[in-house]
């Protein structure tokens, strides 16, 4: 047989990107169809929509929460709630298969401490993105962030602690689970427009969930 993959590196199952970010490719693969259908269960009670920015733009990824807070924006600025705006309702629960890969894959990558009260799942549609930002409305910065991708791959870019700093650019695929701690935990990061396709478990999307441990 000839060989495909002679003189390419091995795509390693872990890898460190940057000062304290595990990323672990297809880590969240056996798991992917019950996160798929838990997202659907979710955004039946709590819908994806476009939150408006404190600027006056609906932003392209479309968002909703589960857990006990939820990451919301609008004209009044960037916070969490314990309640979703749309519905007046306390966000669904985070299910199961959330949290059990949330904590392990935490775990594995040295947090063996962390416990997210919030998950904020983002839809991308075809020409969807997100602008180069830091997660700092979650205040203790001490926990890392869980990041899982589902669905079309998306070219993911981050960079170091000020904005002007060199950037990475990674492809996040189906089933990629990244855990950014330690300094990491603040870096710039962004998401390319999403590309036309077709996903086979999750059609014309990608979805992405990322687990928070969030301080009011
Ligand atoms: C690096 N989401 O929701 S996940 C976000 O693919 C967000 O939807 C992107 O950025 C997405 O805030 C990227 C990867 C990610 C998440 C949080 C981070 C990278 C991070 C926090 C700190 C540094
Ligand atoms: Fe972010």
């Amino acid at each position: 047989m000839n060989d495909l993959f002679a003189g390419l590196e091995p795509q390693a199952a872990r890898q460190d990107m940057t000062e304290g970010a595990v990323l672990m490719r297809a880590r969240a693969l056996p798991q992917a169809d019950q996160l798929l259908a838990d997202i659907q269960r979710i955004s039946s009670l709590a819908p994806f929509r476009h939150m408006v920015t404190p600027g006056g733009f609906a932003m392209s990824v479309a968002m909703t929460n589960c857990g006990t807070y939820g990451w919301i924006t609008d004209r009044r600025g960037y916070r969490y709630e314990e309640q979703d705006p749309l519905t007046g309702r306390d966000w669904s629960p985070m299910p199961q298969s959330f949290l059990s890969l949330a904590t392990t894959a935490a775990e594995e990558a040295g947090y063996p401490d962390f416990l997210p009260n919030a998950c904020l799942i983002n839809r991308y549609e075809p020409g969807a993105k997100m602008a180069l930002h830091q997660d700092k409305d979650e205040k203790d910065f001490t926990m890392p962030i869980v990041s899982v991708s589902l669905g079309l791959p998306v070219a993911f870019q981050f960079g170091g602690a000020k904005r002007t700093d060199p950037v990475m650019k990674h492809q996040l695929q189906h089933g990629d689970v990244v855990v950014w701690g330690g300094p990491s935990r603040l870096f710039f990061h962004g998401v390319l427009t999403l590309r036309n396709g077709v996903h086979e478990k999750a059609g014309s999307y990608r979805y992405n969930l990322t687990f928070r441990h969030v301080v009011l």
